[in-house]
Formats: structure tokens, C-alpha cells, sequence
């Protein structure tokens, strides 16, 4: 291979990069070019010593019948933080963006929150009611929803309460317990609008209300402009049926909107003529502001990103050279515009390359790759939308919104990297 004897020195990878070749293309050349030379150099074992995996058969087909991930992937999970919840069945467990690439979150890393732990319910004996201000009631088996017209759709979810430690000042150390309240998947499942249409809405129908089957019995009031839009009833997440853990049989899907009002194990839709004041509308999921009102019904949630690497559980661990900065952006208002970089605090933004499908209301993948000399940087990412909202500091957040706030904290995060690649959580004023 021509490559093997490319020449290998610092200057001339520089040079190389900087010809102006396709940004990818180049990085992974001049990689293959550096460990060639190491090789070279001293006869690297992983060449020159065969492998049990290039001696041995592996193991056959079937030894497992649902896979999972190389044994070498156990740090891609899920985690929780124990401090903050009191038991874990009221609780919430966080998604490993640190570990995870692209835009589709896998099934067993979707974050839960769950209010009473994972109802787990038989599909043959699951029903879905819809009742209130409606022409006829209605009782919906599983097999009942399967037979309307079926969509596919990729959409992000993200709790409410997602970045809600983070609002008084840097405190978790890592992007999955910071921003880990997300995950995107496709969806499969209906049209509500649909479903709904079965039981002839009223005209003084203004409101939704969505209860799930769980011991908590979560109960959210949805406006009906947007149960006729965009909403679904979905039964499969990623090609398969839903995870327990995301709601199996089904779940409501609404897109752009906090997670909250995403109820899983749905069981009954009620049509009324104004909200219902639930618990989780009222004492939860509204923002107390510095003058002690409280925003309430605060439904989309608002532009926001993360780098997810480096980060503190992904640091620089290859030294300077060519480095790829990636992280996720997304927006309940629609597509991303754009997403710029700055690796000196918020003083210079370079625009980030976004790749992969740019979906409204989905996660967006980008990149930004740079050379690295190896000294301190203060990285952030800042999206912004299709409606034109920009991301805002969390200072600015914070002179709005106070900070007795939990929820909807869509700030810009800032990782210190230090001159040894370590990552931390840090906020700069
Ligand atoms: N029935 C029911 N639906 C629910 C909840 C719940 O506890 N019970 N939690 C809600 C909250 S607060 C969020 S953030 C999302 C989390 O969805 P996930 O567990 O699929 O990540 O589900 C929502 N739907
Ligand atoms: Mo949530």
C-alpha cells in the first residue's frame, strides 16, 4: 500500500490537512499514516502476534437470539445519580451521549423516567379509551390502533427537568447527567388525529387529556390544536415493539413538546373544554420565576446543544493533532439552522458541520475538527434554529428566568479542557 510509506511528521500532516482535501478523507489518512509509522518503527504486536480472534472460531449463530453490544462497549449505559431521587421507581436514569454517535438513540440506552416504576403491561389485555366531549366513546384494543394508516417519524424527546441541576452553576461532571434527559429514536404508530376522528371530537373540544396505565396513573391536558397536528400513538420505537421501559404497548408521541406530556402505557384520552390542573401541570413542570409566579404550560422545548465529546467521560486521551469535536443540537420549534463552536469560551464561534439527517424536532449531529496544539481550550456549542432562536448563555437564562427554575434549561454549556485532555464541567461569566 502506497500509504505505508508516507512520509510521517507533524509539519507534513499539518500540510496535508491544510491542502484542502475533504476534512474526513484527510484525518483518517493521516492517522493510518501515523501508526503505519509507529509500526515501522518497532513492529506494532497487534500486526506482527495473530490474535485468539484470528486463530480461533468464534462463536455460532444463535448464541444469542437478541444481541448486545461487544463486551468491550460496557461503558455505553445507562447510569443514574442516586442523590437525587429517593427511590429509584420514582426516578430518572440518564443517556450516554458520551458514548453514542449520530442521531437514533439504540432501544436499551433511551433514557427512563418513570413516576412508579415500569408498568408492565399484556398487550392482549391493555385498552385504549377515548371519552369526554366526544360524539361516541370509544375502546381501542392494540389490535384496533394497528389497522389506521401507519407513519414513521424521528423525533427527539427530552424531559423538562433535562440540564435542571445545572441551573445555579456547573455541578454534574459529564454530558450523559448534564443533557443525558434525551434520546431520539423513529417512531411507529398513528396519527391521533385520526384515532380521535373515530370518536367525533365536539366542537367545544379545546383540550386533551392523556392518562397512562402505570401505579402513578401520569395525567397530562394537551391542546387539542396540537393533538390534530402533529401527535401520535405509537407501538414501535427503532423498528421494534416499544421497551417496556419507553411504554410498551403504547405510548403518545408529541413531537417538540417536554417529555412529560409524553405519556407511556396509554390508556384513556379524554376530550374537554379547558386544562385539567394535574399535579404534573401545576406543582411540577411549571418555572418559578424570581418574582415567585410561575410560568405554567411552558410545552416546547427551546433550541438547545451539547458537545458530547470531548467531554468529561470522553477526554482527549490522543494527545495534540487532529481532533474531532462532535455533539448534538436540537430544537421543539423545528429544524436546526446552524451550530457554531467556540473553543475559547464565547469569544470566537466557528460554524459546526452538521451531518446526517435534519429533521424538525430531531436530534441533529454535528462536527467541528481541528487541529489541536495541546493547550487549554473553554469549548461550548451554540444552535440555532429555523424560527431564528439562538441558544441562549445561561447567564442571559438566568437574568429572565431567575434561578428558582428546574426546568427548561436550554443554556450553553461550557467543557474546560485541560493540557492533558481531562474534561470538566465549568461555566465561565
Ligand atoms: N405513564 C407515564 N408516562 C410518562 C411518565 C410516567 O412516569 N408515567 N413519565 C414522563 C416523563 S416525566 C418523561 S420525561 C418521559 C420519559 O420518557 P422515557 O422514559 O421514554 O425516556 O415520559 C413521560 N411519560
Ligand atoms: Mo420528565
Amino acid at each position: 500500500m502506497a500509504r505505508v510509506s508516507a512520509p510521517d511528521t507533524a509539519a507534513s500532516r499539518r500540510g496535508f490537512l491544510k491542502a484542502g482535501l475533504a476534512g474526513g478523507a484527510a484525518f483518517a489518512s493521516a492517522l493510518v499514516s501515523a501508526r503505519a509509522g509507529a509500526a515501522e518503527a518497532g513492529g506494532d504486536p497487534a500486526i506482527t502476534e495473530i490474535q485468539d480472534w484470528n486463530r480461533y472460531s468464534g462463536a455460532g449463530v444463535d448464541q444469542s437470539p437478541y444481541g448486545m453490544p461487544s463486551p468491550f462497549e460496557k461503558e455505553a449505559v445507562r447510569r443514574n445519580v442516586p442523590w437525587l431521587t429517593a427511590d429509584p421507581v420514582s426516578s430518572v436514569n440518564f443517556t450516554p451521549l458520551h458514548a453514542l454517535d449520530g442521531i437514533i438513540t439504540p432501544n436499551g440506552l433511551c433514557f427512563e423516567r418513570h413516576h412508579a416504576g415500569v408498568a408492565a403491561v399484556d398487550p392482549a389485555e391493555h385498552r385504549l379509551m377515548i371519552n369526554g366531549l366526544v360524539e361516541k366513546p370509544l375502546v381501542f384494543t392494540m389490535e384496533d390502533l394497528k389497522r389506521f394508516p401507519r407513519e414513521n417519524r424521528i423525533y427527539f424527546l427530552e424531559c423538562a427537568a433535562n440540564s435542571g441541576m445545572e441551573w445555579r452553576g456547573a455541578q454534574l461532571n459529564g454530558c450523559q447527567f448534564t443533557h443525558g434527559m434525551v434520546h431520539c429514536v423513529m417512531y411507529t404508530g398513528v396519527l391521533l388525529k385520526h384515532v380521535l376522528a373515530e370518536a367525533g371530537l365536539k366542537s367545544s373540544a379545546k383540550w386533551l387529556l392523556a392518562e397512562g396505565a402505570d401505579a402513578a396513573a401520569m395525567t397530562r391536558s394537551i391542546p387539542m390544536e396540537k393533538a390534530l397536528d402533529d401527535c401520535m400513538i405509537a407501538f414501535a420505537m427503532n423498528g421494534e415493539a416499544l421497551r417496556p421501559e419507553q411504554g410498551y404497548p403504547v405510548r403518545l408521541v408529541v413531537p417538540g413538546f417536554e417529555g412529560n406530556m409524553w405519556v407511556k402505557w396509554l390508556r384513556r384520552l379524554e376530550a374537554g373544554d379547558e386544562p385539567w390542573q394535574q399535579r404534573e401541570e401545576t406543582s411540577k413542570y411549571t418555572d418559578l420565576l424570581a418574582n415567585g409566579k410561575a410560568r405554567r404550560f411552558t410545552f416546547t422545548m427551546d433550541v438547545k446543544s451539547v458537545i458530547t465529546s470531548p467531554s468529561p467521560q470522553a477526554p482527549i486521551a490522543h494527545g495534540k493533532g487532529p481532533l474531532v469535536v462532535s455533539g448534538l443540537a436540537w430544537s421543539g420549534n423545528g429544524v436546526i439552522k446552524r451550530v457554531d463552536v467556540s473553543v475559547d469560551g464565547g469569544r470566537n464561534w466557528t460554524p459546526a458541520r452538521i451531518d446526517g439527517p435534519s429533521l424538525p424536532m430531531a436530534l441533529h449531529r454535528f462536527y467541528h475538527e481541528f487541529d489541536w496544539d495541546g493547550s487549554e481550550l473553554f469549548l461550548q456549542s451554540r444552535a440555532v434554529d429555523e424560527k431564528g432562536f439562538v441558544q441562549p448563555s445561561k447567564d442571559a437564562l438566568r437574568a429572565v428566568r431567575g434561578v428558582n427554575s428546574i426546568y427548561h434549561n436550554n443554556g450553553i454549556q461550557t467543557w474546560h479542557v485541560g493540557t492533558d485532555g481531562a474534561v470538566e464541567n465549568v461555566e465561565i461569566s
